[in-house]
């Protein structure tokens, strides 16, 4: 057993700024109240980052800014659509070899879980894992955090509850102390890993490398590459609501930049490019327009596109071979009965 006592910082890409501010340290367990607070300090505002994005060619808007409060419940809506295959699917591989996951990872560990939301997928696994000892949450958002906190209160009265609001994108601190466990693994589901580009994906896996340490491991959603068609009626549903999803960006900006987006003249596309094994998701200017943001006009043509994501779909090889780049050594695959969505197991490679 070794003791995770000393603060392990994650750290982000060559190109960061000072490192976030210390956190809260926890004597006694905390309430739902105690949220560890890291500030982001380095993400440039919503305001910076529309205007670059609009300034550029071709033109792009950051998928992080999707989800505001409109825009979470889109995304929760979208998870229950019959045509996105990828939440159905992921919950099931927990449901049928959770009890196979739970033995992969082993007794008594330290759970990190990464932008886990409301926390379906970690309370089944929670629930299937032996005598887990601390469970680190580290979400973005306050008020889910708060409720998911409460809530695995009464449901795991025996493990150590760990919750941190921070941008998992930026760097941060975990909080100690936290209780003598066997090993941290960091949970990391949803197929959120799909928004990176391959490099970028093993720049941000080597970050969970340091995070999870010397015998770590990593539990990771992803996407497998499938029939383009299957694909592309997850992301262009029938009863638009990705298509409000995407849709909400530009509503987004109009809300709180003060843009003038008209919403009547903008439609949501997604397509699969299955070279580059991902979907690409558009916003296309339905005519020639002009649009004020910050006091200057953007110009848009008839039919020009705005890249608002990019959602990779991996192979298990491929995607073995990416967090291999990382310091990760594969173990096992699940998947779903019908093949469409993988979780791996990973373990820090031992560096000999
Ligand atoms: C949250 C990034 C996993 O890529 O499937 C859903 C976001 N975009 N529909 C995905 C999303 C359009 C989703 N991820």
């Amino acid at each position: 057993m070794s003791l995770n006592g000393r603060a392990r910082q994650c750290q982000s890409g060559s190109d960061l700024g000072a490192p976030n501010e210390p956190t809260v340290v926890f004597d006694s367990p905390p309430t739902a109240e105690d949220l560890t607070s890291v500030p982001s300090q380095r993400g440039s505002s919503f305001l910076e980052e529309t205007i670059a994005g609009l300034s550029r060619s071709p033109r792009s808007l950051p998928c992080k800014f999707f989800y505001d409060e409109r825009g979470a419940q889109l995304f929760q809506k979208i998870c229950e659509l019959p045509e996105y295959y990828i939440t159905r699917a992921e919950l099931q591989i927990l449901r049928r070899h959770g009890g196979e996951i739970a033995a992969a990872l082993g007794a008594q560990i330290e759970l990190i879980g990464l932008g886990t939301g409301a926390g379906t997928k970690t309370r089944i696994l929670l629930k299937k894992l032996r005598e887990p000892a601390v469970y680190v949450s580290i979400d973005i958002s306050k008020e889910q955090l708060r409720k998911s906190t409460a809530r695995f209160r009464k449901l795991f009265p025996k493990l150590q509850l760990l919750p941190v609001t921070a941008d998992y994108l930026e760097p941060f601190d975990l909080p100690l102390p936290r209780r003598v466990s066997s090993r941290s693994v960091v949970y990391f589901p949803g197929s959120t890993i799909g928004n990176f580009k391959p490099n970028a994906a093993t720049e941000f896996l080597r970050r969970l490398v340091d995070l999870c340490g010397h015998d770590g491991g990593l539990l990771i959603g992803v996407d497998l590459q499938k029939d383009k068609g299957v694909i592309e009626a997850a992301y262009n549903d029938r009863h638009g609501v990705t298509a409000q999803f995407n849709l909400n960006l530009l509503e987004r900006a109009n809300r709180e930049l003060g843009a003038d987006f008209d919403l009547n003249n903008w439609r949501h596309r997604a397509i699969y490019n299955s070279d580059e094994g991902r979907v690409e998701m558009y916003l296309i200017s339905e005519c020639d327009q002009s649009v004020y943001l910050d006091g200057r006009p953007f110009q848009f043509a008839a039919g020009e596109k705005i890249l608002t994501e990019y959602s990779y779909k991996h192979t298990p090889e491929g995607f073995a071979a990416v967090a291999g780049r990382a310091g990760f050594e594969f173990k096992r695959i699940w998947t779903d009965d019908a093949g469409l969505f993988g979780v791996f197991c990973f373990a820090v490679a031992s560096s000999m």
